[in-house]
């Protein structure tokens, strides 16, 4: 009943598109698609014709063809790029729709694709399915668009190390990142838990590393007796072929990978594989439990070394301009303990293991500089003094965030409190599947403001944007990351995209369930929104 109200509501107005662009403007009439339709593009647009053609293809079955140029009087789909529109910036787009014809217009072709995307969100939610469908008229609203981002870092990451998850799936995540016009997709492949990606010179990375024997059932106790496992060996890793594959299809849908191999801490499944980059020497095998792990690696030049060649092969395979190193929760006591550590620090004339790890991150800062890359770590990376060339990603709140920024650093905003996907997303949690805790309802997300007030206007102009997070402790699979992930995403999406005074999460609430119509078609497990309005705006529409 809520719901056919809520759907009646959007359909009046006509538009239910998510992120909401900057200006719309409803026009009369309709344009109706059918199989005389034709794409219309210039050299610039060329390929994004045929990405339109094939997203059109399995639902309305008309083979749409792309060309040069149509006769008068055909309807056209027309893409093409436009050097006069500088101020759309690089993923902005003008959408003209009249009964006539669809003109999409861009500065370059990031923006035509998230052209496509609207269009995609203008027409019914069966387009998005992947059979013919009949019985549907291929009619979009007549409507003139003028959209772009607010923020360039428009993203979202996601811990296979974990959990594992399929290429399929992360294809398939990808995919739903490119609909909401997310343009990062941070990809946590390194944990203590497991490694998941094939490194050609260190093979037992992989062979070793991506395989843990049992998984803790539950939340871990304090007591280390009373913990409980499974007993069910997990594991999985990408191979470079698989990772070129993933890459391929990101690009294709304009979203950067910024790939993620964590140092010096969360390295257990790694030390597990080559015992020399520990520091006790102990033989180890990937962790089965969860929380802050002491074995971290040592600070001594073959380990450094070991780690800048698998960087090298993580070069070669992800042609991004970021290389995250994690940095996050590296506890010091082997440190401390660690004669090798403690001449280190001696040696290099540093006063203690945070300015150790400082050093460390600065030698991997030095090495991806080099390459003409970018590091990118957690706000560890802050404590003991922040390596040159450093941008630094806020997830103990904003603080780190602040004082990066202020340095004269780029910051991405993850905090906890806006942006951590695998908290509840309800407050009574009795009948919610087991998550690591915490609680962040949908209008919490949708309240997040990456920028802080207290930055000066050139000091927030290093706040690239923001990105949620998902670490899968408690999602062993792909339909726990679509229940945890999904609406929130979509509330995430609009805050980088649309302006902030574009934001009104009465008018978001509205058109969700749109969105959440496109989701069920596309097989995504979404928390339906029953209790998850929030409590400020939306609390009249759920009880
Ligand atoms: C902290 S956020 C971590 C992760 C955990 C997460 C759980 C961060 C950089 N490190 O290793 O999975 O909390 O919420």
């Amino acid at each position: 009943m809520l719901t056919a109200l809520l759907l009646v509501a959007t359909l009046d107005s006509g538009l239910a598109i998510v992120p909401r662009p900057v200006r719309f403007t409803p026009r009369t009439g309709t344009f109706t698609l059918t199989a005389a339709t034709v794409i219309v593009t210039d050299r610039g647009t060329r390929e994004l014709g045929g990405t339109l053609a094939d997203y059109l293809f399995p639902a309305t079955g008309y083979r749409l063809a792309v060309r040069a140029s149509a006769p008068a009087g055909t309807r056209v789909i027309s893409l093409g790029l436009d050097t006069t529109l500088k101020a759309l910036r690089d993923e902005g787009y003008r959408l003209e729709v009249t009964p006539a014809r669809v003109t999409i217009r861009a500065l370059r072709p990031a923006g035509a694709f998230y052209a496509i995307q609207t269009l995609r969100q203008l027409l019914p939610p069966a387009i998005l399915r992947e059979a013919k469908v009949t019985g549907t008229a291929w009619r979009m609203p007549a409507v003139s668009i003028e959209d772009y981002p607010r923020f360039t870092w428009r993203g979202m990451h996601l811990d296979v190390g974990r959990h594992f998850m399929p290429k399929e799936f992360v294809k398939k995540y990808i995919d739903l990142l490119a609909l909401h016009k997310m343009n990062r997709f941070h990809w946590h492949l390194t944990e203590d838990q497991g490694w998941r990606i094939e490194i050609k010179q260190y093979p037992r990375l992989a062979e070793v590393g991506a395989w843990r024997g049992q998984t803790i059932i539950g939340r871990p106790d304090d007591d280390s007796a009373k913990w409980r496992f499974d007993g069910q060996r997990h594991g999985g890793y990408y191979t470079q072929d698989d990772i070129r594959e993933v890459v391929a299809y990101a690009q294709a849908r304009f979203v950067t990978i910024v790939p993620e191999i964590e140092m010096p801490g969360h390295s257990q499944a790694a030390i597990a594989a080559y015992p020399e980059l520990g520091n006790t020497g102990d033989t180890l095998s990937p962790w089965t439990s969860w929380g802050v792990d002491e074995n971290i690696l040592n600070p001594g030049e073959p380990t450094i070394r070991f780690y800048q060649n698998v960087l090298t092969e993580v070069m070669a395979l992800f042609p991004g301009r970021w290389i995250h190193i994690g940095g996050d929760e590296a506890p010091k006591a082997q440190w401390k303990a660690s004669s090798l550590a403690q001449q280190r620090i001696r040696e290099l004339g540093l006063k203690d293991e945070d300015e150790l790890q400082s050093w460390f991150t600065r030698r991997m800062d030095e090495f991806l500089t080099a390459h003409g890359r970018s590091l990118i770590g957690w706000d560890e990376i802050l404590q003991g003094g922040l390596a040159p060339n450093a941008t630094v990603m806020s997830w103990r709140g904003t603080d780190g965030g602040i004082a990066a920024a202020r340095a004269g650093h780029d910051v991405v905003m993850a905090p906890t409190s806006h942006t951590y996907f695998d908290y509840y997303q309800v407050a009574d949690t009795t009948r919610e599947p087991l998550a690591i805790g915490g609680f962040l309802p949908l209008d919490t997300v949708y309240a997040f403001e990456p920028v802080p007030p207290t930055l000066t206007p050139a000091e927030a102009r290093h706040i690239l944007g923001g990105q949620g997070q998902v670490w899968t402790e408690y999602m062993p699979d792909p339909k726990r990351v679509e229940y945890m992930t999904f609406p929130r995403v979509c509330a995430l999406a609009e805050v980088l995209w649309t302006p902030r005074e574009g934001r009104d999460y009465g008018d978001f609430v509205r058109r969700l369930p749109h969105q959440l119509e496109r989701l069920a078609v596309l097989d995504v497990q979404y928390r339906p929104l029953q209790n998850t309005l929030g409590t400020t705006t939306a609390e009249g529409h759920t009880r």
